[in-house]
């Protein structure tokens, strides 16, 4: 497939299929000591990736100009997803590549299947941080992302007895051929000690922070490729090692290797596991210095690279370097960069508090109360005492400058960073920034007026919305090549650069050749998902029905649970009547629910019991199938995506901050059934009531029925015995215990828990909304012809659109 515009770099890193080929065959040799034909296909692999990712770093090194500005996107998670096929796309190499590769006696496609996915990231967040960093090469910025090299992913899902159990995701066991090790851009970063106070004859004094835990934090580069090949950028991954000076040789020359050692698995320690996102792990003192590991070796490297370039003209910093912090994770950014400026640079406390807020951004990526970082005063006094007391003067003087006006006094207790004992990472990243973003429309409105209201009265110039986008070239060019050639041919490659062009699909809605060519390739992806499902739960589903997807992270207010509940509803209905036929559909759902999260695990157990139930009820004839598609990852998502029809985003309204997984859909040609949640309600506006299906409470009337007090679930189960309630007395009443018991949990979290996210109250709604929607996949032609609507309005949902965004807005970069 032709999947490049011309004039693309691709010609500088081969000069053709020949050259590759001689290039190829020569690495294996030097570095396995091997032809290529003795090689293993993970071995084939591996070196075609170290080759490509050699050109990049060619090209890296001399993409920008020096004085081109430079962002800093500092994430504890990129979730990268493969990277051979993408890079090779954005090459414009793939059919060079793939002819020498067949040449060769091998195929590439048997050589990219090798790929693992890095272990990087839990979910939306970081995500969004990997398509990031795809936009900013393709804009061409100096776009480099800052984050931690985990030893370990979060884990390797699998299924058993319809429970998630969790093994170990040794993602690098096979070695990382992206990556490169720099040691001598190696820093120092150190924990606990004690703050010295010298002062030299003159008067002039100055701290430095001692004894405590030495961490040599070692970088290792990956290349970002930008689409055209233009621009390759990096994104520094950091690692925690023992400082030489702390190896306690006295104890290993004793024998004491233990003693020796402990200190050296300690420190390793800081970057072997992924936290996974959720509230149970607030707290952890290693997800302290995780977060301070890379905040500190950061920007520390950041500094040696603009004294570097720029000498010590510190007053110029924020017009040469950005630093946006994803989440509240890297908050530690602001102080520590004082505390560099001060104790290492010598500036001044209020110089270095203007540079510091000047350069700083931050994305809020949620609006859950729990899900707001706090630390302990003295656990982060105790681990980071000289970064403390930056935090804690910059606290005091907010205080005096919020006192001084009466009229703030009592917005003290919301915005202070210091409270109740605790050091609040939001309120510590927003005093030292100079934008705040939230990631949809409503999310950000809800920020201003409810979440972080006070400080939105103090300073509403610094709020700004920044609606997510996805990377369109892997979520769609890539992932879907079917749709993609019927889109090329119908309008040209220039879609890959410039995602609003997808509009220009406008006019074939009405074209019945297209249409039906749309149905093809569409039936051509649920075939390759059927096979894929086949071969990892060896469940058959049939491609004749609906694809019915909801794919995303476990979690209570996402409500999963709705979606079950009304696959039993449909059930239910059909056993006691068998006139009633509901659309034959099949429901696939995937996703991972943290370790210790244990009603998102039971909703994971739930759908598989259910599953077990309904797809052996010969009653039924097959009309309803649910699949659970194990460990989702961005390599099985992009099997998921292009096979979907109907597109699940039923999270309770206010809940969601955006979602991304209804972006990837949507351009797949999937139609939303949704809340008016997210980012969901951008989609709704640009594609027209018609084009999609919402359902259910808005968000202002969800936050009015809670502050009413007047919702109770029972009066919601009581009121209908016949349907709802028996769902509800399905979970404790052996309907569905076969698999592994029955549901007591979920049962309390409905009925004890008052129906917290109004799974009962929304249900009619819902299942009345699926009924119509499914009802109107019956037209062919006009489901069709609303589904490309769809693909062709999601070009502003492309990341390149944010991204530019966030240049114009927050960076102050022009394209
Ligand atoms: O960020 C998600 C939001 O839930 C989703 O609505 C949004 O689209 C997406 C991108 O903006 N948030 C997360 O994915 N959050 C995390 O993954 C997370 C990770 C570590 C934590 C807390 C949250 O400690």
């Amino acid at each position: 497939m032709v999947i490049f515009r011309s004039g693309m770099a691709r010609d500088k890193i081969f000069k053709d299929t020949q050259d590759f080929k001689e290039q190829y065959r020569a690495l294996c040799v030097s570095v396995l000591g091997r032809e290529f034909d003795k090689c293993t296909d993970k071995e084939r692999y591996s070196m075609l990736a170290r080759l490509i990712a050699a050109k990049s770093r060619a090209i890296e090194a001399e993409c920008h100009p020096k004085e081109a500005k430079k962002v800093y996107y500092f994430s504890l998670e990129f979730l990268l997803g493969p990277l051979l096929d993408n890079y090779l796309l954005n090459y414009g190499l793939r059919d060079l590549v793939a002819d020498g590769i067949d040449e060769m006696g091998s195929s590439l496609d048997t050589l990219i299947k090798q790929e693992v996915d890095p272990g990087l990231g839990n979910g939306g967040l970081g995500r969004l941080a990997a398509c990031f960093l795809d936009s900013m090469a393709h804009e061409g910025m100096a776009g480099f992302g800052n984050g931690m090299r985990y030893r370990y992913g979060l884990f390797r899902q699998e299924i058993e007895d319809g429970r998630q159990v969790e093994c170990t995701d040794n993602w690098l066991e096979g070695g990382f051929p992206w990556e490169s090790r720099k040691d001598g851009s190696s820093v120092t970063v150190r924990f606990g000690g004690e703050v010295v106070r010298h002062q030299d004859e003159t008067g002039r004094f100055w701290f430095t922070q001692e004894g405590g835990e030495c961490v040599r934090a070692v970088p290792y580069d990956v290349p970002i490729v930008g689409y055209g090949g233009k621009t390759v950028n990096k994104l520094r991954l950091w690692s925690a090692e023992p400082c030489e000076e702390d190896f306690d040789l006295d104890a290993f020359n004793a024998g004491d290797y233990a003693r020796a050692n402990k200190f050296r698995s300690d420190v390793e320690a800081i970057s072997t596991i992924l936290y996974p996102n959720d509230a149970g792990e607030h707290g952890r003192i290693l997800r302290l210095k995780q977060e301070y590991l890379f905040v500190s070796a950061g920007l520390q490297s950041i500094l040696r690279t603009y004294e570097h370039e720029h000498g010590h003209d510190w007053d110029h910093f924020a017009d040469h370097v950005c630093i946006h912090t994803n989440d509240t994770h890297p908050a530690m950014c602001g102080p520590e960069l004082m505390r560099l400026l001060v104790d290492v640079y010598g500036l001044d406390f209020d110089q270095a508090f203007k540079i510091a807020s000047a350069s700083i951004s931050y994305t809020n990526h949620t609006v859950m109360p729990e899900a707001l970082e706090k630390w302990p005063i003295e656990t982060f006094r105790h681990l980071l005492p000289r970064l403390y007391m930056f935090i804690e003067e910059v606290d005091r003087r907010y205080r005096e400058n919020l006192m001084r006006e009466e009229v703030n006094a009592d917005l003290l207790a919301s915005t202070a960073i210091l409270w109740d004992g605790q050091v609040r990472m939001a309120n510590l990243s927003i005093i030292f920034s100079h934008s705040v973003n939230g990631v949809s429309d409503l999310h950000t409105s809800i920020l201003e007026q409810t979440v972080l209201r006070d400080f939105y009265r103090l300073r509403p110039q610094i709020f700004n919305n920044k609606t997510n986008g996805v990377c369109h070239r892997r979520f769609l060019a890539q992932a879907n090549p079917p749709y993609a050639k019927l889109i090329t041919d119908a309008i040209g490659t220039r879609w890959l650069d410039d995602a609003t062009e997808l509009e220009r699909l406008i006019p074939f809605e009405k074209d019945a050749g297209f249409l039906d060519a749309m149905e093809a390739a569409k039936k051509a992806d649920k075939e390759r998902l059927a096979a894929y499902i086949e071969e990892t739960t060896q469940l058959q589903v049939d491609t004749n029905t609906i694809f019915d997807v909801q794919v995303k992270r476990f979690h209570a207010y996402k409500r999963q649970l709705l979606n079950v509940f009304k696959i039993l509803d449909l059930y239910n209905r059909m056993l006691d009547d068998p006139t009633f036929k509901p659309a034959p559909t099949t429901f696939i759902f995937s996703g991972k629910a943290a370790q210790s999260y244990v009603l998102a695990k039971e909703v994971i157990r739930l759908i598989n019991s259910v599953a077990d139930v309904i797809n052996n009820d010969a009653r039924i004839e097959g009309r309803l199938k649910i699949a659970f598609v194990p460990n989702f990852a961005v390599s099985n998502a992009q099997l998921i995506y292009p096979a979907t029809e109907i597109s699940e985003q039923i999270s309770v309204a206010g809940a969601e901050a955006s979602g991304t997984s209804n972006m990837k859909l949507m351009m797949n040609a999937a139609l939303t059934l949704g809340t008016y949640d997210g980012s969901n309600v951008e989609i709704s506006q640009l594609v027209g009531e018609k084009n999609i299906k919402i359902f259910g409470l808005r968000a202002q009337e969800v936050e009015d029925l809670y502050a009413s007090g007047s919702y109770f679930a029972w009066n919601q189960v009581n009121s209908d015995p016949g349907r709802l309630g028996r769902i509800v007395s399905m979970l404790t009443d052996g309907s569905l215990a076969g698999l592994s018991g029955n549901f007591e949990s979920i049962r309390d979290y409905l009925m004890a828990g008052n129906d917290h996210d109004l799974v009962l109250k929304d249900f009619y709604s819902y299942v009345d909304a699926w009924e119509e929607l499914t009802a109107f996949y019956a037209d062919r032609h006009a489901w069709n012809a609303a589904a490309l609507h769809n693909t062709a309005k999601a070009g502003f949902f492309s990341s390149d659109r944010t991204i530019r965004e966030y240049m114009h807005d927050i960076w102050k970069i022009e394209s």
